[in-house]
């Protein structure tokens, strides 16, 4: 009941599963993993599909021959797994050359470098098959504010982003495009850091019906805001293209803890939100295993991760047949009509009729609003006696 299948579209990145295990205070606890071994590992856990950054299939100094021999191994991992590639995104943040950002960078060499890597890592994303192309603007940035002012920064990151949605149309790709907010880390402060702030700025730019955005757990709860309200806007806006799970204690660094591991009950009403509303992109766990995990517990890391989404999701079942959970819901959200005169919207005519009502304060108070049995109810269901 909890095994992963292909419909529930489970998926990794490479750089996920293959994290090694470094942290910015040890070394590697892991032998580094190969593309294909990383593969036939996902394959062998249960995922629908693979994701990658750019040099996490091809290293940055790979030559056209090596590309191409790297490609078609991958290719062929994918063919005997039957994995597939979603999503596929630039890693514009490891190399020196992006220590000021990448689009937003002050140097105009580093921006037009950095499009020109998006470039080829569009292409290659698209060969083999992604259908989404994420943006994370992780250095995308400052540590001073006297360094960059944030106006033209945004400018920048606009044009940039405008460009490749134009050559996505000249290429005639399939392609959308998936803008990943964060708050800080790497960078101090990182430029429009909340999936709101990225939800605005889409309607700034040329072509906003091929942009959404790829929300994070962490990096809204690193924030200390409730993930699931940015889903909702972003699913309420049209724009959520992809999701990335993981978890997180709020105001921490980026722990990109196993999904579930941390916040149940967040967990629970997001995948709650996602099922309820028939959310069909790929759930991507965008997390990796402890530093102490061996292989064969960072297995047991993506299964876990998969395993407590479809829990989640059965729970979100159990709570909507729930009788008495539903029963408090209804008592909750009863309507007798009264003023279904407003929901056509405004006129002159139902602006008077909502004046002449006289409102009775004390008995709108005294209604019942139990959240405290729901709630319990809730937890209940979620600690498994109910
Ligand atoms: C992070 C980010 C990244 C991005 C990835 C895809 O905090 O490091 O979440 O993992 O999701 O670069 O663009
Ligand atoms: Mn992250
Ligand atoms: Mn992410």
């Amino acid at each position: 009941m909890y095994d992963p299948k292909p419909e529930h579209k489970f998926t990794f990145g490479l750089w996920t599963v293959g994290n090694p295990g470094g942290d910015p205070f040890g070394y590697a606890t892991r032998r580094a993993l190969s593309p294909v071994e990383i593969v036939h590992l996902l394959a062998e856990v249960g995922a629908w599909g693979v994701n990658f950054h750019d040099n996490d299939l091809v290293p940055i100094d790979a030559t056209p021959a090596e590309r191409d021999q790297i490609v078609k191994d991958f290719k062929q991992a994918l063919d005997e797994t039957g994995l597939v590639v979603p999503m596929a995104t630039t890693n514009l943040f490891r190399d020196p050359v992006f220590r000021d950002g990448a689009f937003t960078a002050n140097d105009p060499a580093v921006r037009a470098y950095a499009l020109q890597k998006t470039m080829c890592a569009i292409d290659l994303g698209v060969e083999l098959g992604a259908k989404v192309y994420v943006f994370w603007g992780g250095r995308e940035g400052t540590e001073t504010d006297a360094s960059k002012n944030p106006l033209d920064a945004g400018k920048r990151f606009r044009d940039a982003l405008n460009y490749l949605c134009n050559y996505v149309k000249d290429q005639g790709y399939e392609l959308k495009f998936a803008l990943e907010a964060k708050p800080n880390e790497p960078r101090s402060d990182i430029y429009l850091p909340t999936t709101g702030a990225m939800l605005g700025f889409i309607e700034t730019l040329d072509y906003p019906e091929m942009i959404g955005v790829n929300p994070e757990v962490a990096h809204e709860h690193m924030a200390g805001l409730n993930f699931m309200h940015a889903v909702a806007q972003a699913w309420d806006a049209g724009k959520l293209f992809h999701i990335d799970l993981n978890d997180q204690k709020f105001g921490r660094y980026d722990q990109d803890f196993r999904f579930g591991a941390e916040m149940i009950k967040q967990a629970f009403y997001l995948v709650k939100f996602l099922e309820d509303v028939g959310y069909e992109g790929s759930r991507h766990f965008d997390a990796h295993a402890y530093r102490t995990a061996d292989y064969d517990d960072v297995k047991e890391f993506a299964r876990g991760c998969m395993r407590t989404y479809l829990i989640l999701k059965e729970k979100a079942q159990r709570f909507n047949a729930d009788g008495e959970i539903q029963a408090l819901l209804s008592d909750i959200n009863a309507d007798d009509g009264t003023y279904g005169f407003l929901d056509a919207g405004y006129s002159a005519q139902s602006a008077q009729q909502l004046r002449d009502i006289n409102f009775d304060r004390q008995q709108l108070t005294s209604k019942k609003l139990p959240y405290e049995r729901l709630d319990q109810l809730t937890v209940e269901l979620l600690l498994g006696v109910r």
